[in-house]
């Protein structure tokens, strides 16, 4: 794998960004060994901040009382979270903001940080939680989100980014300086952000990148002498960001960002991110409420999913009985089904939805024609029995590219025992649903020089990686097909006995 720095874009999914081996320049790390807290590993700039030599020292001598307020966290673990303390240090025991943690390969990180001017966070921190708390749905909720974090951080552009189920990124919300160009509904390719950092992102929920012209500064010596390997920077805030990165936010004109990960259900859900085009210094206290209020949003996210998914189960509930009152009433349940269209495409986010049953084809939307859905319907009695879903269907079935022009997603599900008897979604092409401030379409050329990366270079690569692909069919949209599939099936089966009891 490539060491930290040294990735190109041929490699970058595995540059090793966790062992940076230097800090940013607004503060100062001591690697510090246990039990008497000798330093034996420090950033190049630490004797200049705490005013004399520090490697070897242990940190009691350093002046201050960092080593005192030290002292009792060093029961806990600390190798999950860190924790912080506020301290002085150094010959003139200068106050700092500090976080300290357990690095893997051994030692005790001390991170060191000049307290900015502190703002003023009461009741605003309990005014954004009532906030998060109150949004009714996940839209909402991520617009809330980005005013929250714009109010509280102060940066010129505040974005919520949602991942797909490829990992395919998408600006859902957005709150920026008036004059600054949108990237709401802006989408990227999940290779901007590669997987190593996804991963680093699930452990260490907010990053800052204080001043993108900044020079990185060395630790010395380069090897923790505790592992005799680079140290693990994981956990550490002042950790140095991946010049490919940099090299990103350059070209977007970004002078410092604030990031931070949104987790649902243990896993990364998307992000916040901050950008400001001049260099930015955020106080740890509104970082540590950022990073609180990120982990309300998961929270309430996640509540707010499974409320998505209880009402989808309670709408085909309502719809059962609506199907039941129409057969009392029509003789016939059918128009329960489409009537109005929504019924069928809302809870799928279809676009299209049709119904083959005893030789007739019944359609909402976007649909294929009919003999195109009988060709369908013949193929898809030909699979293995049960749902099947597509996403990107011209491609895994090249026989109906031309039978469904800009349709990419399907999903159906069998409503009897029958041959030729299915329900079935469909969905656009993703491409044609983009939103996008200029023009999308403009053409980009995607070349393997970092010096081009830029959201337009994202787009464009994320055009061509999505053509001919729709939106991927979630694990939530499966369970509600199957879940309606089902019900059609008893339903279908009643209306047949029933029918074949009066017959008699
Ligand atoms: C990280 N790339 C990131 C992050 C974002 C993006 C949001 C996370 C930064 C963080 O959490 O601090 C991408 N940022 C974007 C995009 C927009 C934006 C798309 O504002 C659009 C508006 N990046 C690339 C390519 C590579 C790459 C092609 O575009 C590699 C081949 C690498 N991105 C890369 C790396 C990181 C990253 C290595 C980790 C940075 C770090 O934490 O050190």
């Amino acid at each position: 794998s490539p060491a930290f720095g040294q990735a190109d874009l041929s490699n970058c999914e595995r540059e090793q960004i966790h062992l940076a081996a230097s800090i940013q320049p607004h503060g100062a790390l001591l690697l510090l060994r246990e039990p008497e807290l000798t330093v034996v590993q420090a950033s190049a700039n630490a004797a200049a901040l705490l005013g004399g030599p520090v490697l070897g020292q242990p940190l009691g001598t350093l002046g201050g009382d960092a080593a005192a307020r030290l002292a009792p966290l060093l029961a806990q673990p600390l190798d999950a979270i860190p924790a912080a303390i506020r301290c002085t240090a150094g010959r003139t025991a200068e106050p700092f903001d500090a976080l300290v943690h357990r690095p893997a390969g051994g030692g005790v990180v001390l991170e060191l940080e000049r307290p900015g001017a502190a703002p003023d966070l009461s009741g605003r921190v309990e005014r954004a939680l009532a906030a998060i708390l109150a949004a009714y749905s996940p839209r909402m909720l991520c617009e809330e989100t980005a005013r929250i974090f714009r109010d509280l951080a102060g940066y010129d552009r505040v974005m919520v980014y949602r991942f797909d189920e490829d990992g395919h990124g998408e600006v859902v919300a957005e709150q920026r300086r008036p004059d600054l160009e949108p990237y709401l509904g802006n989408r990227y390719p999940a290779s901007d952000i590669p997987q190593i950092a996804r991963r680093l992102y699930v452990r260490n929920r907010i990053r800052v990148l204080v001043d993108i012209g900044y020079v990185p500064v060395p630790l010395e010596p380069r090897l923790s002498p505790l592992s005799g390997a680079d140290l693990d920077m994981s956990l550490c805030a002042l950790r140095s960001i991946s010049p490919l990165h940099v090299q990103y936010l350059k070209n977007m004109g970004v002078a410092a960002t604030l990031v931070a990960s949104l987790m649902v259900g243990g896993r990364l859900w998307g992000l916040v991110s901050c950008h400001h085009y001049a260099p930015r210094v955020v106080p740890f206290p509104v970082r540590a409420a950022c990073e609180l209020l990120a982990e309300a949003v998961g929270m309430r996210l996640a509540a707010l999913e499974s409320f998505v998914q209880a009402q989808a189960e309670l709408s085909v509930r309502r719809l059962e009985q609506r199907m039941i009152e129409a057969i009392g009433r029509d003789g016939d349940w059918r128009g329960a089904l489409f009537d109005p269209p929504q019924t069928l495409l809302h809870p799928l986010s279809a676009t299209g939805a049709a119904l083959l049953i005893e030789g007739q084809v019944l359609g909402a939307g976007e649909v294929p024609g009919t003999a195109e859905l009988r060709d369908i319907a013949a193929w898809l009695d030909a699979q293995p029995r049960g749902l099947v879903a597509r996403s990107a269907l011209g491609q895994e079935e090249p026989r109906f590219a031309p039978l469904t022009p800009g349709i990419a997603g399907l999903l159906a599900v069998p409503v009897s025992e029958q041959a030729g008897e299915w329900l079935v979604w469909f969905r656009p092409e993703q491409v044609q649903t983009v939103i996008w401030g200029g023009d999308p379409f403009k053409p980009v050329i995607v070349g393997d020089d970092p010096t081009q990366l830029s959201p337009r270079r994202s787009f464009a690569q994320w055009h061509q990686v999505v053509e001919g692909t729709a939106e991927r069919w979630t694990p939530t949209d499966l369970a509600t097909a199957r879940l309606i599939g089902e019900t059609v099936t008893d339903v279908v089966l009643q209306f047949r006995a029933v029918r074949m009891l009066i017959a008699l």
